[in-house]
């Protein structure tokens, strides 16, 4: 299926009142500045925009201008809009079971995102997994159809690209993501301030965590392979919350050799979130976690796996030597 043109869904924007904006469950920056950005141009046009997301803002990026906007889908039996906004969020099950129950009534929806594995569930889909941020689709969405991107929005597209490019270093940022970045600026991102209270403003409970997480550290396959596990122990003993591990794979990711970073969690559920990185496009593991029913990116993806924990890491870290095998 062709991408719809932004022009295609400008009409149905020009054509409708009232929108409902989703993102996927354990909303990351580029989940909630996606909602956001695009909110604030919605609602500056004068448009009716409710936000939901299933597990609600986490704390680390609740400073970002309008996230009192969001709810959760639990006050609501059905959400009334016209259509529905699906923005970052890679298979419809990721919105959540409670997200999805809530907007089944809406028949028109509409689909923006950067991940390859995307299967186009929407009747318009708009994607491009070139984008390094679903932020930077929204961006040029907005710029090039007219839709007023004001401070508000500026904020949160910046936190959007910045956190999904890991600060505008990641392969995936382009020439075009540095320029999408200036004209931000331009329309008044707090450049300092957003982060500062991005990169600089975690709780101490996340500096327990990395304690922890290092004394996990495993280092396999000459050096090729970094991994580490949360379990449900160390999540209660430490009181943490859901987004606390965000971005702290990123320090096995740094290793010097290391080509696979991987980090088991163990969830309440029992069921083992498996998040992955490589540092080699010839080394995708987006088709790892594929073959464990995941999925996401060349570079960055992710899987639920079954229990227990040290079956999930065996089963996953067997299929990552495979793929290392296979380029020598
Ligand atoms: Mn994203």
């Amino acid at each position: 299926m062709e991408n719809a043109s932004f022009a295609t869904i400008r009409e149905q924007i020009d054509a409708h009142d009232r929108f409902v904006l989703l993102s996927h469950v354990r909303p990351d920056g580029d989940a909630i500045g996606s909602q956001l950005g695009l909110a604030h141009g919605l609602l500056e046009m004068g448009k009716e925009v409710t936000l939901l997301t299933e597990d609600g803002v986490p704390s680390s990026l609740a400073f970002l201008p309008g996230t009192d906007l969001i709810n959760t889908p639990d006050g609501y039996t059905e959400v009334d809009a016209e259509v529905v906004f699906a923005l970052d969020t890679a298979t419809k099950p990721r919105l959540g079971e409670k997200v999805n129950a809530v907007v089944a009534g809406i028949s028109k929806w509409i689909n923006i995102d950067h991940h390859i594995t995307n299967p186009r569930y929407a009747d318009l889909n708009h994607i491009d997994s070139d984008s390094p941020a679903t932020g930077q689709i929204l961006y040029d969405f907005m710029e090039t159809t007219g839709i007023p991107i004001n401070q508000a929005s500026a904020d949160n597209l910046y936190a959007a690209i910045s956190t999904d490019t890991g600060s505008f270093q990641f392969p995936s940022t382009t020439a075009k993501t540095y320029r999408i970045g200036a004209s931000l600026v331009e329309k008044g991102v707090r450049l300092g301030e957003i982060n500062q209270l991005l990169y600089e403003n975690f709780p101490y409970r996340r500096i327990e965590l990395l304690r922890e997480l290092l004394n996990s550290l495993k280092v396999t396959a000459k050096g090729q392979v970094a991994s580490w596990r949360l379990t449900q122990e160390t999540v209660q003993r430490l009181g943490l919350e859901l987004d606390d591990s965000e971005g702290l794979i990123d320090h096995l990711r740094s290793i010097q050799g290391v080509h696979v970073a991987v980090f088991f969690e163990e969830l309440d559920t029992g069921k083992i979130r498996v998040s992955s990185r490589s540092k080699d496009d010839r080394v995708s593991v987006g088709e790892i976690c594929g073959t464990f029913g995941g999925g996401g990116h060349t570079l960055a993806a992710g899987a639920r796996m079954a229990g227990p924990i040290e079956d999930a890491e065996s089963k996953f870290l067997t299929q990552v030597y495979h793929a290392l095998e296979g380029i020598g």
